[in-house]
Order: C-alpha cells, then structure tokens, then sequence
C-alpha cells in the first residue's frame, strides 16, 4: 500500500513494497552476515537475528521496466543508497521523508534493485542520535515504480482559497522534460469531489525546453464546494494531466485536499474562521511488533483510540509522519501538527556540520509531500532544541523562513522546553511549550502554567501570540498499581493528568495542548537510566495499545 487511493490513471505504477526482498547484513565489526527474506517495508529489529543490529543492511529485489523510470522510497531509516543494476543513483538521510531518483533510457527488461541502508549513529547524522526515542533500520515505508514519458508532473500542490465569491483552489505544478527535444503541449487540471462526475476544469498551454523543468500557476474558481473541518472532512481531488501537441494524455499525477484555511489572529488559531482548541496526543511512530513501520490497521487502531479518547489532533513528535497515516487523519478529520525531525539536541548538537543542511533537506521534503494534506494545519521545527542561544535562534531563524517560502498557508511553531529563557518567540505564528509540573518538579499546574504564560507575554516577542501546551503528562508502568499512588504508578499517572488537564483546559488563554504521550515507546538503549524498561512510559496505553488508568481521566476531559 503506497496512499488510501490511486495517484495516477496514466502513469504505469507498480509497489515493489508489500513483499519479501533478500537482505543480508553488512557488519562492521567482523562478526557473520545474516542473510535473509525480509519484507519491505519493514524494521530489521522485529527480526531475531537482528534485534539489535546496528550498521548496514542491504535489501535487493528484481523487476521488469524500460525507458525512463522513477523509483519512490515513501521512508528508509536513516540512511539510504540505492543502486540500479550496480550503479548508484540516489543517496538520502532521514527516515522520515520520501525521495526519488529517476533514471532514464533503461534497457528494456530485469533489472536489479539494491537498497544499503545505514542506522548507525555518529557524526554523519546529526539528526537520528541516541534519544528518546528509537532509530530503527530497514526500508520502512513503502517503494513505488513508475514509468514515465519524455515529460511528467514532478508535483502538485494546491491552496485553497475562500474569496468574497466563495472557494478557490489556487494550483501549482512543476512539469520536468526528461528529453532533449522541446515539448509543445498542455496541462489539464480538474479538481472533483470523490467519486463525483466533471469538476471544475482549467487547461494551460505548457512549453518545456529541453531538459528543462517548468512551474505552472493558476486559480480555479470552485464555489459550489463543501468545507473540510474536523466534524465534516469532505476531500477533493486534484486531477493534473499532461497533454501533447495532439491532445493525449502523457503523463497525469492525482492527490487529495480539502477546502479549509487556517490563520492566526490576536491569541486564536482560526479554522475556517472558528476559533480552533486543540485537544490532542503526541505520537511516536512505534509498536514492539512493528518497530516504526507500522502497518495499515494498525495505524488505523491509532487514530480509532485517539478519537475514542476524545481527540481532536496528534502531533507527529518528532519527525514527518507516514503518508498513509496522514491520509488517514485526512479522511477522519483529525488535524495534525507536523514538524520535521528534531528532538532535544544541544547548541553543541546543532553545531554538527551536518545538522543545518539535514534539517532544511527534512522542511524541504516534508512541505514537497505533506503540502496538500488538509489534516496538517500547523507545521513545527526543531522540537526543544537551543532555542535559548544566538546561535540556536540563527537555526530556527533559518528554518521557519524557509518554511515562510514554501508555504504562506499554514501558521509556524516550535515546542520550546527553555523556561523563561527562550528567544525565539518572535520567529513564530503561535508559542508552544512542553511543561511537565507533577512529574520532573512538583509545583502546581495552575501556578507554573500562570507563572509561564505571563512570562511569554510580559518579557518576549510572542506576547499576545496563540499558546499551546503541546507536551504535559506523567509515566506509568502498565499494570503497577499500588494504593500508595507513588511514581510510576498507574494511579498517579491518572491523578496527575487529571490536575494537568484540569489547570490546562481551565486557562483561559491557551489554545490547546497535547498530551505526552499516547503509547508507550522504545528508547535508545543508553536513555535506560531514566526510563524503566528502555522505553518511554508516559503513554495513556502502554506500548500493545492496552489502556492505563489514565485512559478514562483523560477521555473525562476531553469529551467534555
Ligand atoms: C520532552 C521531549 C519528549 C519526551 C519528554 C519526556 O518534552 O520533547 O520527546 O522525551 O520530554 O518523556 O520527558
């Protein structure tokens, strides 16, 4: 399964994903290879031989093409090298976001595809480092194949728009020509309900020199549309075909998007004009089964317990999710804070030679994919990073402008742990802290929130800004009970939220907050010191989704 529907009528698509492919470890240390069949996608550590492997696993599969063809790898984790018949044709860092190499003129027939992937930790990767969290091994998400024409739709990307005259979806594709002859031709561009007739249509002239890649710009009036917001998430499609000099379709590219804005306004994030409160979870992508690449119905079961529990959003701490589950959130209505993948890392960690060029490689191709997505109505950076330094604040400087010019549609945050110290407040469209009071120290919600938030607004630029709290909660060890209530208890993890929340929900202005965490998670085995079992346990169900005392506490308060 690539996406929750089909991204080409035209285009000749094919999932290498969803199958077996050869692997076999590349150790560094000496120790024996394991060769195996393992699934793509999927985690290397659910295996047995290598639970614990940490270096490069190679993957190789064979398929059939010919001409020019475009490989899509939706997650490798982290590092990737590809190589088509024993040449190299891409290289890519992060697990988080999708890439793809295109290579043209193939001979028609077999060819062999090898994937190196790399999870170590060092230097090279100043993003996926010993954390709170785990950084799995494998192709974790899934492959497509496509074969392409001389010219194809690079991507789509749709604004929708509300005017005086109603909606309008403001449509820019970037067209690529692979051949060195000219292309005379047109775009066709209709937007239509799903599962509706003839939409609104648009057709513009294309002419692409040479080799040369071209970004087409245009409006479509659609006023007869209904809204996407949480209770009502009614999707659209946007059809985009590429037609030649004689009218036929050559090349076609499909995504969804709803009719919904966002904005911010005094201390209120705004959707569709309405004053948003968020009620949300902060997720991790992990199971024990599944490590980070979890299948389809269990995705599924994530966002069926959030919305059980009465949620209205999920924060993808801390790197971009899996495109399938944001389809999902699409479909459901669940909005979705993104942000790209960063989490608790020092001025010194950013200081990596790596760090800058991989964050804004992540920005870059989490907005390229995630664009049309109506789920997302927030992105976030750099999750607790020095945020309270010159130099961090060049850092974050650097990525919300860049989240600026790829997209003017969305609002701009962070979540800050730098108590009364941050410096950065002036850079975002809304403030957001991760508070933890009831569990690192013990000074009452009501008086540590009131103390914060006047903070913000008294001595830095994001006074009068939205306020989020989007980190609160407390841990518990699935099935320790005990009627003393001490830490690590499920008792005191139910009793605190409740004061957490209570205090929360009660400050007047507050926009919303996010609960640390809706599972238990694997951490990196050297984070064993304060997390009981390698794991973090602040999820509301444990790590097999199985609900804490503190489920009921905070389903109480947010289906109120
Ligand atoms: C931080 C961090 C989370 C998690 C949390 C905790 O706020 O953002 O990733 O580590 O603390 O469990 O302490």
């Amino acid at each position: 399964m690539l996406r929750m529907f089909a991204t080409h009528k035209i285009r000749k698509q094919t999932e290498l994903s969803s199958c077996l492919w050869d692997f076999y470890t590349v150790p560094g240390d000496g120790s024996a290879a394991v060769h195996f069949r393992a699934p793509v996608p999927g985690c290397w550590e659910t295996f047995p031989q290598t639970r614990t492997f940490r270096g490069t696993g190679c993957y190789e599969r064979e398929f059939y093409a010919s001409g020019n063809i475009r490989l899509e790898f939706k997650g490798v984790s982290h590092t990737a090298q590809v190589y088509l018949d024993g040449e190299k044709i891409a290289t890519h860092y992060n697990a988080y976001t999708p890439f793809a190499a295109v290579a043209q003129k193939v001979f028609a027939g077999k060819h062999c595809l090898k994937v190196c992937v790399d999870n170590t930790f060092g230097e090279h990767s100043a993003l996926h480092v010993e954390n709170d969290y785990q950084t799995y091994g494998g192709i974790t998400r899934g492959v497509a194949l496509e074969e392409l024409g001389d010219v194809y739709i690079r991507q789509v990307h749709v604004t929708p728009q509300k005017g005086p005259d109603g909606w309008h979806a403001r449509v820019k594709v970037w067209v690529q020509n692979l051949s060195g002859m000219p292309f005379a031709g047109a775009l066709r561009l209709e937007v239509k309900g799903a599962g509706q007739g003839a939409g609104m249509l648009k057709l513009l002239a294309v002419t692409l020199g040479p080799d040369a890649e071209a970004v087409l710009e245009t409006d479509i009036c659609c006023r007869d549309v209904a809204e996407w917001n949480p209770s009502t998430p009614v999707l659209y499609m946007i059809e985009a075909v590429l037609q030649d000099a004689q009218g036929r379709g050559v090349d076609d590219l499909i995504d969804r998007f709803g009719f919904r804005e966002v904005c911010t306004r005094g201390k209120d994030i705004l959707l569709n004009g309405e004053k948003l409160f968020v009620r949300g979870f902060c997720r991790h992508e992990d199971h024990p089964q599944f490590g980070c690449s979890l299948p389809f119905a269990a995705m599924q079961q994530d966002l069926f317990l959030m919305q059980d529990l009465g949620a209205n959003s999920v924060r993808t701490s801390h790197y971009p999710n899996d495109e399938i589950f944001l389809d999902l959130c699409d479909e459901s209505g669940m909005l979705v804070w993104e942000e790209n993948h960063a989490r608790g890392l020092s001025e010194e960690a950013m200081r990596n030679p790596n760090f800058e060029g991989q964050c804004e490689d992540c920005i870059r191709e989490m907005i390229g994919a995630h664009y049309n997505h109506p789920s997302i109505y927030i992105w976030g950076i750099l999750n607790e990073c020095a945020s309270h330094t010159e130099y961090g604040k060049s850092c974050y400087e650097a990525q919300l402008s860049l989240i600026q010019t790829l997209d003017q549609s969305r609002p701009r945050s962070f979540a800050s742990c730098q108590f009364k110290t941050d410096i950065c407040f002036g850079l975002v469209d809304v403030v957001s802290y991760n508070i933890y009071p009831l569990w690192y120290h013990d000074t009452p919600v009501d008086v540590y929130l009131a103390d914060l938030y006047d903070w913000v607004q008294q001595n830095t630029e994001g006074a009068g800004k939205p306020f989020l709290v989007t980190e609160i909660g407390a841990g518990a060890i699935y099935g320790y009970r005990t009627p003393e209530k001490v830490k690590w208890s499920e008792e005191y993890q139910a009793e605190t939220l409740k004061k957490q929340l209570d205090a929360v929900l009660a400050h007047a202005d507050t926009s919303g907050v996010y609960v640390w965490q809706f599972c238990d998670c694997r951490v990196c085995g050297s984070w064993f010191g304060g997390r009981p079992r390698t794991m973090n346990n602040k999820g509301i169900v444990d790590e097999y989704r199985r609900p804490k005392l503190s489920y009921e506490a905070v389903r109480e308060r947010f289906c109120k």
